[in-house]
């Protein structure tokens, strides 16, 4: 069985970063390692939320997986809390990675034009620095935009998007990927670009009117399960931005669902068959 670290917070009450990436990337038959940077009552995006910080465990969490011969096929990172988790993070790749151990950034810290509370233009530096150590990043346009100094739109047009992967391809890692891309009225998805044949991709999906936290999570989630199950650039975040969709939309639909996150356990049956019929497509 495939193996993944993902090293982000536990919002204990959130539905985002760990309470989502475990069960998703476990139910794509896939082995979730987790490394907690800090336990928090719930996500920043709640009033008067509890945090305990780890950073000082990560090193002799990782240290122990080593000396016990620990690999990983993949090594996810999404929000980490600080300048000293980033420089961690970067340890923990120099200690794992392998020419077969796939490096997938989302560097978290941002959405709609805003930085989240936590963070501030210096953290975006060193999440731009960090990014340069991935085979695949996954910022979001508002993460794209602090990173690579570029003014961030709301209405734009495909030579901006392109300018922006050009940008972020510059911070070093080898497949960059926008989401959150909406090129035509009524639709949203993904722009990526392979630095290593130039070529763009492209998926769209139908846009659902409605934004709840933690759908980044998700999405990184089930792209880094779909990569690391073999499934093509392609398939998998066509895989990911289908199924984050869904959640949305069956959210949507229940009035009692709560604010804080999406409904995404009740669409993992779902997941898991269509990752069975690509994973079969793709033999
Ligand atoms: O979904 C991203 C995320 C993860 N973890 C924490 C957060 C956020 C976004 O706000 O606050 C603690």
């Amino acid at each position: 069985m495939k193996k993944i670290l993902t090293i982000q917070d536990i919002s204990c009450l959130g539905k985002c970063s760990v309470t989502v990436a475990l069960p998703i990337i476990s139910a794509m038959g896939i082995e979730t390692v987790i490394l907690p940077t800090a336990v928090l009552s719930t996500h920043t995006m709640f009033k008067n939320f509890t945090v305990k910080d780890l950073t000082d465990q990560l090193i002799p969490i990782v240290e122990h997986w080593k000396s016990e011969g620990v690999t990983f096929d993949a090594i996810y990172t999404g929000y980490l809390g600080s300048a000293e988790e980033i420089e961690i993070a970067k340890k923990i790749f120099d200690m794992f990675k392998t020419d077969d151990t796939m490096v997938f950034i989302d560097p978290v810290m941002a959405d709609n034009g805003k930085l989240y509370p936590a963070f501030d233009m210096e953290y975006a530096k060193l999440n731009a620095g960090l990014c340069g150590s991935a085979d695949i990043i996954v910022p979001n346009l508002t993460e794209a935009c602090f990173m690579t100094d570029t003014e961030y739109k709301e209405v734009y047009d495909e030579e901006y998007v392109k300018d922006l992967l050009k940008k972020l391809a510059a911070l070093g890692s080898k497949v960059v990927v926008l989401t959150g891309i909406s090129l035509s009225e009524g639709q949203t998805g993904v722009y990526g670009l392979d630095t290593r044949t130039g070529e763009h991709f492209i998926y769209q999906n139908e846009r659902v009117d409605a934004a709840y936290h933690g759908t980044g999570d998700i999405f990184a989630s089930v792209a880094v399960g779909g990569l690391t199950r073999g499934l093509s650039m392609e398939a998998a975040f066509a895989l990911a931005a289908d199924y984050t969709a869904d959640t949305i939309r069956v959210t949507k639909r229940d009035p009692k669902e709560p604010w804080y996150g999406v409904n995404f356990e009740t669409t993992i049956p779902q997941l898991v068959s269509r990752l069975t019929v690509d994973l079969a497509l793709s033999e």
